[in-house]
């Protein structure tokens, strides 16, 4: 296997799994081996599951039709519409427990939650139309409760294109948008509504019809992007607060041998905040079992929002979990929802590290349940800490095994900061010296490459290949998700890999750093966040959008998920296409059985939202395309 070419996976560690028999990702994927290829590319057959006459599967030429009738195009679309309901379900649950906390909080019902970033629920405040002045709990209260509209509005079942519609989709997409989806009826009335509504839908006897079925996939990105990502980032800056720069490490080797190393992994601020708050109360308690203190390390999109918030170290992406575990010296790993490998707790097995589930509908069997609930919250993260403290004295010094390997990262960088940093340059039109500098073609344009890392794809570097060449072509780069792991594990998050960026990127990197008296210029990719900050990109886009006057799909442009695996990354794809961007995904998704699916995804879209699917199988095609999109969209406006 060519794993050796990662980068991020560490032959020690690997070598230390093995002699204790644990396996990881990459030994299951062998063993997977052949994958069934029916709905796959490039066979492009296609597989239906939904009801128990079958699983049907349609042969071109040979089975044309399921046991019920339904053909390749209506099976592909009634796939896609499932994967992205899935997707945004995750998302809108994700961003609706942190509104109901927003809410408990304003009632007055949890004592150990705060409001941070008063001025940014005031603006929301304003935004909606509600009091923003006032007592500070009165208007959190005004502001979930619009919130809160957003999962149990009614109104407009049956005639979608008039109805009433997402309070934070209304509040947040520039009016252009509004008025183009609201003519193509995919206005989402309300989350929940939506994602139940699609399984209705897709259900065997509903929508036959792919082009309806396609629609209906559009809401859902919509459903995803401002009741999901929005809504989540949105309530989490307002509590926790909205991420600035900060400067931090990456990789395997943030994991100290002399301390106590908790690993936080998931999603949800809601745990790793009371996480990182006890870590840092607990310390004597770890001295007095020997360590120097406690040591969090995150991993995953957790990783990312305590990097952003608090500077806490990443320690691995989603599919470094394990090995996290393998180095042998992670005394406890709490985990909440999203994107957890079960197989955590196979690896822990053969380590002394404790596996720490914390909610209530995602539990692993074998490992400990600590739920940690609003009211307990405190509790429950003393005691979290407290496991992994007790715990140190079982390290068993002999298996571990921490590699040499980490890598200066910085982050924090929401659109607040993008926005404080440039004003730096120019204090009264802070946007211009970004638009000036693509006007001027010192950057050619700008590429969201973000989302999961993908088994499959091990060995090729393909997320790292495409940034590196993004950023050489002087496309600036913002990140997200694992793909902010990988960007950072490569050394393209600090001052340094600016060397790798184009000449003119470079000198505005170099002009941003000095203006804002730093040491070096500013990353040539910069981190915006977990998964659900994709958000951040969007408010970013707005904003230029806004100014230009034009509309996102006329902006120098495009977006990558090149190594997606989760149902969020799904989501989020189609909710860049609703946008207007062409959005690139890897490995090809499995809808190359339905001609028409394919043709609406990649060319026909773009006449209606602006957006398309971009179909390249290597980093280099990725990047052709995206660099030759940008290029097209700058002609369009007349640059160079
Ligand atoms: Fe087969 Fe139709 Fe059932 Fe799908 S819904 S499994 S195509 S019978
Ligand atoms: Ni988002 Fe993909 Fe990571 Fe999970 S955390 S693995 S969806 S990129
Ligand atoms: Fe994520």
């Amino acid at each position: 296997m060519a794993l050796a070419k990662d980068n991020w996976v560490d032959k020690r560690v690997l070598r230390n799994a093995r002699k204790k028999k644990a396996k990881l990702v990459f030994d299951r994927f062998e063993e997977q081996q052949p994958q069934c290829t029916f709905g796959m590319a490039p066979r492009g057959d296609v597989c239906c599951k939904n009801c128990y006459q079958g699983p049907c599967r349609i042969i071109p030429g040979k089975q044309e039709k399921g046991i019920c009738g339904a053909g390749a195009d209506t099976i592909v679309a009634r796939n896609l519409v499932r994967h992205t309901a899935a997707g945004a379900a995750q998302h809108t649950d994700h961003a609706r427990e942190a509104v109901l906390l927003l809410h408990d909080i304003a009632k007055g019902k949890v004592k150990g939650y705060k409001i941070k970033d008063e001025a940014k629920l005031r603006a929301f405040a304003k935004k909606l139309g509600k009091k923003s002045s006032g007592p500070i709990r009165k208007v959190a209260e005004a502001v979930a409760l619009e919130a809160l509209e957003d999962f149990r509005r009614q109104e407009g079942m049956f005639q979608k294109s008039e109805g009433e519609y997402l309070n934070w989709l209304r509040i947040t997409a520039l009016p252009e948008r509004i008025k183009t989806w609201k003519k193509l009826g995919i206005l989402p009335i309300n989350a929940d509504m939506e994602t139940s509504h699609a399984l209705h839908q897709t259900a065997m006897g509903v929508d036959a019809d792919p082009v309806n079925l396609l629609m209906e996939t559009l809401r859902l990105g919509l459903v995803d992007g401002y009741a999901g990502l929005h809504l989540a980032t949105d309530m989490q800056d307002i509590i926790f607060g909205t991420p600035k720069l900060t400067q931090s490490m990456s990789n395997l080797g943030v994991i100290k041998p002399d301390y106590v190393n908790i690993a936080v992994h998931g999603h949800m601020p809601i745990m790793s905040e009371k996480v990182v708050e006890w870590a840092g109360k607990l310390k004597a308690q770890a001295k007095k079992v020997g360590a120097k203190g406690v040591n969090l390390v995150g991993v995953c999109c957790t990783g990312n929002e305590i990097l952003m918030r608090h500077g806490i170290p990443l320690a691995g992406h989603e599919m470094q979990s394990e090995m996290v575990i393998a180095t042998g010296a992670v005394e406890a790993m709490v985990v909440d929802v999203q994107c957890i490998y079960p197989s955590v707790q196979d690896v822990a097995s053969c380590f002394h590290t404790k596996i720490i589930t914390t909610m209530d509908y995602a539990r692993i069997p074998g490992a400990i349940h600590i739920p940690l609930k609003l009211e307990n919250a405190d509790k429950a993260a003393k005691e979290i800490i407290m496991t992994g403290i007790r715990n140190f004295r079982n390290r068993q010094r002999k298996s571990v095994c921490i590699p040499n390997k980490k890598t200066e990262a910085w982050a924090g960088f929401s659109a607040e900061m993008i926005l404080a940093a440039l004003s730096k340059v120019d204090k009264k039109d802070p946007l211009k010296p970004l638009i000036d500098n693509i006007v001027n073609g010192n950057i050619l344009g700008i590429a969201a490459v973000v989302g999961c890392r993908n088994p499959k794809l091990r060995g090729e570097r393909f997320g790292e290949k495409l940034i590196e060449t993004l950023i050489k072509n002087n496309v600036l780069v913002v990140v997200t998700g694992c793909m902010a792991h990988t960007a950072a594990q490569n050394g393209l998050m600090n001052p340094n890999g600016a060397k790798m960026a184009g000449k003119g990127l470079r000198a505005v990197l170099t002009a941003i750093g000095k203006a804002n008296g730093l040491p070096g210029p500013i990353p040539p990719v910069l981190h915006m966040g977990s998964c659900v900050d994709n958000s951040r990109i969007e408010t970013v886009l707005n904003a230029v959008a806004s100014k230009l006057n034009v509309p996102i799909h006329k902006l120098p442009v495009a977006a990558s998920a090149p190594e997606y695996q989760q149902e969020k990354a799904v989501s989020i794809g189609v909710w860049a296409l609703t946008l207007g961007i062409a959005t690139h995904i890897n490995p090809i998704p499995p809808v190359t059985g339905s001609q028409l699916v394919t043709k609406v995804l990649t060319e026909d879209l773009e006449k209606i939202t602006g957006g398309k699917v971009l179909v390249a199988t290597t980093p280099e095609a990725a990047a052709k395309a995206m660099i030759g999109h940008i290029k097209k969209k700058r002609k369009g406006l007349g640059l160079k």
